[in-house]
């Protein structure tokens, strides 16, 4: 057994442990990273696409927006078509000035990997048997193999940035943790197609068929979804067959526009609402996926992990820095206050756009059909009032980090 030593642990090479990494190195708190799969299977993962300002932001702290500042499009708005009648949330306007960012979560993590790679930093790629050890001691440790050889990292902290199905979450024993969770009846067909972006900003469809997304990676670049039953297979749905139910869900006059192509990646995703309190244990931090999960219809999985970096981070400063003796013990209160407010949005925004009425899961102790004439009335309510949009608008730019 080799005995390794760092500042901070962390476990998994998505964006939150990416990000975390960058940000404790520019700052001089060292840190190595365990990852469970290669480096090239993380960048395989096609998931989020829109950026908060706050992820922005850290971004540019962490030095690594070069790329996402030549190559990302602001977005100052994006419309909902309800029932074929488009609606713009004109985002500025609504919340004086704010937008969004539209720059692939994959090309963030390519930007986080090559900033780390550049400074030198410790990965271990392809680790396994991860075991999490004294994790309420002032000495926890890791152990993990990699290329065969056994490691006993010692660490200060462990951050456990390894999502919803890592080890971390599961290492805080199930009597000290409570987990709250919302599965829908339904998943989202994801396409990926080297075609024009049917339209410059974001479609959110409701229709009597069901859920649409039209979004985008890049002006040559697109990513389309469809709300589809959790029986369906992707090889059910040929790229025709996907085009023609997209057509079917667009507002006309994007639908009488929409370039198609070959699909360069298919894929279901199930849809949960999850919290899992408290987000940390002794010396333990929960960051990102690992803490929490967001139907994607709010765009808010990636930007919640983001703002658990941003708490964890300027906490571990404050304890390193001698300013705050164990100030990372705040970190889950202030981390779940936002964590909530994501969720509820996320779930809200989901009640609104997809369509229950044959789904034979119980929403809110109702029949579907009664729930599914709720949801559209809300809905109707929110777009057709300005006060209303600006609900959607605030949340959806992303609601201010905490102090720390
Ligand atoms: P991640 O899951 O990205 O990263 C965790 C890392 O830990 C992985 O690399 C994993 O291999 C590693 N790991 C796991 N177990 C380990 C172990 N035992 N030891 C070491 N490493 C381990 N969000 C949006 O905003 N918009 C979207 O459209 C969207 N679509 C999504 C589609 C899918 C299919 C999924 C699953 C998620 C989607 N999300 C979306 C949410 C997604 O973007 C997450 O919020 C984001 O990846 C969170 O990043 P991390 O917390 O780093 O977790
Ligand atoms: C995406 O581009 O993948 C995307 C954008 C907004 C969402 C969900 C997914 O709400």
């Amino acid at each position: 057994m080799q005995s390794i030593k760092t500042k901070v642990a962390i476990i998994g090479a998505g964006p939150s442990g990416l990000l975390l990494g960058q940000l404790l190195a520019n700052h001089g708190i060292d840190n190595v990273i365990i990852e469970r799969v290669s480096g090239d299977y993380v960048l395989g993962r096609i998931r989020a696409g829109i950026l908060e300002q706050g992820l922005v932001d850290l971004l540019r702290e962490a030095g690594v927006s070069k790329r996402m500042d030549e190559e990302g499009h602001i977005h100052d708005g994006f419309a909902i078509s309800y029932y074929g009648k488009s609606y713009r949330i004109d985002l500025n306007q609504l919340t004086d000035g704010k937008s969004v960012m539209c720059y692939g979560q994959t090309e963030v993590t390519r930007d986080l990997m090559d900033a780390r790679a550049d400074k030198g930093l410790s990965t271990y790629y392809s680790s396994k048997n991860v075991v999490l050890q004294d994790i309420e001691t002032a000495h926890p440790s890791v152990k993990f193999e990699h290329d065969g050889v056994s490691y006993c990292l010692e660490c200060d902290f462990i951050a456990g940035c390894d999502g919803f199905h890592g080890v971390s979450r599961k290492s805080i024993p199930e009597e000290k943790r409570q987990e709250f969770e919302r599965v829908y009846p339904f998943g989202w067909l994801g396409i990926l197609s080297d075609t024009p972006p049917v339209a410059d900003e974001l479609i959110y469809c409701k229709t009597e068929q069901g859920f649409a997304l039209a979004s985008m990676r890049s002006s040559t670049r697109s990513r389309y979804y469809l709300q589809v039953p959790l029986t369906d297979k992707v090889e059910d749905w040929s790229d025709q067959r996907f085009w023609n139910e997209l057509k079917n869900r667009l507002p006309s006059e994007s639908a009488d526009t929409l370039v198609t192509g070959p699909s360069i990646e298919k894929s279901i995703a199930p849809l949960r609402s999850f919290v899992c309190e408290p987000m940390q244990l002794g010396r333990l931090f929960l960051v990102g996926d690992s803490a929490h999960i967001v139907p994607p219809t709010g765009a808010k999985g990636l930007n919640l992990a983001a703002s658990d970096v941003a708490i964890l981070y300027g906490l571990l400063r404050k304890e390193y820095n001698g300013e705050e003796q164990n100030a990372t013990q705040r970190y889950s209160e202030l981390a779940l206050t936002r964590v909530w407010q994501a969720e509820r949005f996320s779930w809200w925004m989901s009640n609104m756009l997809h369509d229950f009425k044959d789904d034979a899961g119980e929403a809110n102790n109702m029949d579907q059909k009664t729930f599914e004439r709720f949801m559209k009335s809300e809905l109707d309510f929110y777009l057709s009032h300005e006060e209303g949009q600006k609900v959607i608008a605030t949340q959806y730019v992303g609601l201010p980090y905490p102090q720390i």
